[in-house]
């Protein structure tokens, strides 16, 4: 499965590019009860994974939820479940990934599950993916999206600003959210009607460019809105302090 020309110049132009369907129904039921698993305490290796909860959660406001849908994300769960850690390996997204780089030396960074829970799921604040990994040299690594719900403007799906990677790293603000005691980054100068909602089926998978300023809104309604971010870089590329 290789890029149309079509699809490679929209993600040049775009520094994203809604790609479809990248799961069977039986590979989708798998990932997901995998990561609901780890979400919920289930999976035998929950209490080792990396488990951020909705700030709601964290204040008590959510006491009659279930553990799985307090959870705002999941980190790297592949280090944790070998089905997630085959879907980083998958050849149609290594494929996809490898034109985008430029190059077949390439190596994955990092995996994140968005869980983005219904009625309560909170926003992801406007960032470059960039901003966060400022170790990793070039800025410019590759992540493939994939749902595992449907994604609407409804629920919270991932708003991008076509064109953004093109300005190198823009300046954001460091927020202290007391509500879970982390630090987020909010990229300054956004200009919102500019915005391109990324709606996706279950299933489904959209690429971005790590300089792409992206973000998404709350989830108030009753569906589940989960997400599998899987980044990839140039296998060259240089990790350290910069
Ligand atoms: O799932 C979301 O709403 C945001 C995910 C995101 O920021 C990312 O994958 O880079």
């Amino acid at each position: 499965m290789i890029l149309t020309d079509k699809q490679k110049s929209n993600y040049e132009r775009d520094g994203f590019l809604i790609y479809g369907s990248m799961l069977s129904e039986k590979e989708l039921e798998d990932l997901s009860q995998r990561i609901d698993a780890l979400a919920s305490g289930e999976h035998c290796n929950a209490e080792k994974a990396g488990i951020r909860l909705e700030g709601a959660a964290i204040a008590g406001e959510l006491r009659d939820v279930p553990r799985r849908d307090k959870v705002w994300q999941l980190g790297n769960p592949h280090l944790h479940e070998d089905i997630i850690l085959k879907y980083t390996n998958k050849p149609e997204i290594l494929d996809i990934v490898i034109a985008l780089l430029g190059t077949e030396d390439v190596k994955l960074f990092n995996t994140q599950a968005l869980m983005k829970p219904a009625f309560h799921g909170s926003i992801v604040s406007w960032h470059q993916d960039s901003a966060y990994w400022t170790s990793v040299s070039p800025p410019a690594l590759v992540s493939c999206w994939t749902a595992l719900d449907d994604a609407t403007e409804e629920n919270g799906c991932m708003r991008m600003l076509p064109g953004s990677y093109k300005e190198g790293l823009w300046p954001h603000e460091r927020i202290y959210d007391k509500s879970n005691g982390d630090d987020f980054l909010h990229a300054q100068g956004v200009d919102v009607s500019q915005a391109v909602p990324i709606v996706l089926k279950a299933g489904s998978c959209s690429f971005h460019h790590s300089l792409t300023v992206h973000g998404s809104l709350e989830n108030k309604t009753p569906y589940r809105r989960r997400g599998l971010a899987t980044t990839y870089m140039r296998a060259d590329s240089k990790l350290g302090k910069q």
